[in-house]
């Protein structure tokens, strides 16, 4: 009897994967695999079912000889376990970046003369909104918020981009790239006061209301299903940190990130050149004490943001601000500097790790942008954070469009440059 393998990457079994098993079950004894969370993580949505009821929802599928667990996207190892002599799969990924997932079965069947089956993908209405409903389900409170700490299990780095509208939003959401055969996306979204300001006109010196960042978040939130971290500045008044606090909780936030300065702040890029003034260390800790307190889930986190390297007040400074944050009860910490070498955050990352091995530590590589996500990694940190690059992106090219329509008094000459309208509305969900 040949051995069929075929991978199944849901948590809900549709027409479409009983018709690949009846397709596999005509070319011999059918194993299927069932995606790990940690793999699916790197190109699709996440699943609102555990790995166990994923394994037992495929074993009760009639035709199903096997049931494994495929922990990794690219198929060598499964392959190398079980030398199928054919694999199955939705004739879907031929193209897009999943094509790079065929690319490696093919590679890796052509050693011994396995075969691929591409069947023919089914999708009708039923399946799009099965599928729209699973994502609307991932969109809900319960299942966002805790999603973070999911992530810092499941992830060797979280990356998080920052968003300010629903259509940010949704690339954060769904831009998937192929890189040297793997796929990867981003994890978590970033709600920057930076740019979500800076997107209403406004600077980012908490102006711009909380009603009205939370109306930011819920743009966000209604097309996206991915965790957010959010921007809290100062947090303001420990009095007002806690509704604050308790709000970011309610809506599905999974993360508030707040900074040690107390009084008119500046964004933190402006370093020395602005005054600005860092927070007491007592001080701060007790606004992080009352946003615990005031917490109903142990999914949403607090993460404390530490000042001290941007207003050079030294690597001790810091330290000593670290540890007494997180004693005070933060769930993580953000280290932040605007030099362009990113040797002093290593440092700190470093040496907090020395005295605090399990607090998630959250890098801004910003300013020191030649650092890659795996150096900082390998220092400790567990998240990081691209977060103005989309706004200082959208900006120049939206500005440049505006002059040359002046210029040219008609909008040819800028067209070869802008996405046409329908690869746009692609993006968005039709309910
Ligand atoms: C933001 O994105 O708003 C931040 C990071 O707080 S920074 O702008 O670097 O201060
Ligand atoms: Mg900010």
């Amino acid at each position: 009897m040949k051995t069929v393998y075929t991978c199944f990457c849901t948590d809900i079994i549709h027409e479409g994967h009983l018709n690949i098993i009846r397709k596999a079950q005509e070319y011999g004894n059918v194993i299927v695999g069932v995606l790990s969370d940690e793999a699916v993580i790197r190109y699709n949505r996440f699943f609102t079912k555990n790995l166990n009821e994923r394994l037992e929802m495929v074993k009760k599928l009639d035709g199903v000889s096997k049931v494994i667990v495929q922990d990794e996207i690219l198929y060598d190892k499964v392959i190398e376990q079980l030398r199928p002599d054919y694999v199955v799969h939705g004739n879907n990924w031929q193209i897009g970046p999943l094509n790079a997932i065929r690319d490696n079965v093919v590679g890796l069947l052509n050693k011994y003369g396995g075969e691929i089956i591409d069947v023919p993908y089914t999708y009708n209405e039923k399946i799009r909104r099965i599928d729209l409903r699973m994502r609307q389900k991932l969109a809900m409170p319960e299942y966002r918020r805790k999603r973070l700490r999911k992530l810092l299990e499941l992830c060797p780095v979280v990356k998080t981009l920052e968003v300010h509208s629903g259509l940010t939003g949704l690339i954060a959401e769904k831009t998937v790239v192929e890189n040297d055969g793997n796929l990867d996306q981003f994890d978590a979204m970033w709600i920057s006061s930076l740019c979500d300001t800076t997107a209403k006109g406004k600077p980012d010196i908490e102006v711009v209301d909380m009603t009205s960042r939370f109306r930011t978040i819920n743009d966000v939130m209604e097309v996206t299903t991915k965790p957010i971290i959010f921007d809290g500045d100062t947090g303001g008044l420990v009095e007002h940190f806690v509704y604050t606090v308790r709000s970011l909780e309610r809506m599905g936030v999974s993360a508030i990130i707040v900074e040690d300065k107390i009084g008119l702040k500046k964004n933190s890029l402006f370093g020395t050149e602005v005054v600005q003034e860092q927070d007491s260390i007592a001080h701060f800790c007790e606004k992080i004490s009352a946003g615990k307190r005031v917490q109903l889930t142990d999914e949403f986190m607090i993460i404390a943001r530490i000042e001290s390297l941007i207003l050079e007040k030294g690597m001790d400074d810091a330290l000593e601000r670290a540890k007494a944050y997180v004693e005070a009860g933060a769930d993580g910490i953000m280290i932040h500097s605007r030099r362009k070498d990113p040797q002093e955050v290593l440092d700190f990352c470093d040496r907090f790790r020395d005295m605090d091995k399990t607090t998630p530590i959250v890098a801004v590589p910003t300013s020191y942008n030649s650092v890659t996500e795996d150096v900082l990694q390998s220092h400790g940190a567990n998240i990081v954070i691209y977060a103005n690059q989309l706004t200082r992106s959208a900006f120049p090219a939206m500005e440049q469009t505006a002059r040359d329509i002046l210029k040219y008094h008609r909008a040819l000459e800028v067209d070869e440059r802008l996405m046409p309208i329908s690869q746009i509305i692609s993006l968005i969900d039709e309910l």
